[in-house]
């Protein structure tokens, strides 16, 4: 298992799979669910309106994952994951946090991937303090990481603040 950092437009990369921070509703939005939505084409629309509803309108409840294909990606799946939305982080943040990249890995692994990119889940129009943000996904990486020395998981930064954000927490991970 090996985690880096990278600064990149995730849509570009060609790797086994990358995850989408999507809304319960999967049904694009901003951010990088919208960069991700463009660049797949409407099959990727297609491919997640028919997922199952769990409930009204709700097609992957946060802290959960769902994988589709990446049709005109490069990648060649799409992880969604619904992040928190930060609302100061006493509201089950963390724990909601932890349990996307937990999904994301585990659907990654049933898919026999083994390069997979991570946005910074929740740290743009959810809100969520990178500060606080790359901590927990690291930890959560290497912890849902022990045991499958195959797979190279990548970070990827869309600024130098957050690259440097997630570079510290990486180092300070591997340092203590
Ligand atoms: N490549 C890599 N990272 C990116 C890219 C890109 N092309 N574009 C943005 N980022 P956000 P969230 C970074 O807002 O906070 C959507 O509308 C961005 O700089 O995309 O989980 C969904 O539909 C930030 O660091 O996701 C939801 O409604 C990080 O990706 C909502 O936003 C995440 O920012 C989800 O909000």
């Amino acid at each position: 298992m090996s985690i880096s950092v990278i600064t990149a437009d995730i849509v570009r990369l060609d790797v086994d799979a990358i995850v989408n921070a999507a809304n319960e509703t999967l049904l694009g939005g901003g951010g990088v669910d919208g960069a991700i939505h463009r660049a797949a084409g409407p099959r990727l629309l297609a491919a997640c309106r028919a997922l199952p509803e769990v409930s009204a309108g709700v097609r992957c409840p946060t802290g959960e994952a769902r994988i589709t294909p990446g049709f005109e990606l490069p990648a060649r799946w799409v992880i969604h994951t619904v992040g928190p939305i930060w609302h100061g982080g006493h509201h089950g943040e963390p724990e909601l946090l932890a349990r996307c990249y937990r999904a994301s890995l585990k659907l990654a692994m049933a898919h026999r991937v083994q390069s997979i990119v991570f946005p910074a889940i929740s740290c743009g129009v959810y809100g969520y303090p990178p500060e606080l943000a790359a901590p927990t996904a690291i930890t959560t990486l290497r912890e849902t990481l022990r045991g499958s020395p195959s797979l190279h998981v990548q970070l990827c930064a869309f600024s130098e603040h957050m690259r440097a954000i997630l570079q510290r927490a990486l180092d300070a991970s591997t340092s203590g």
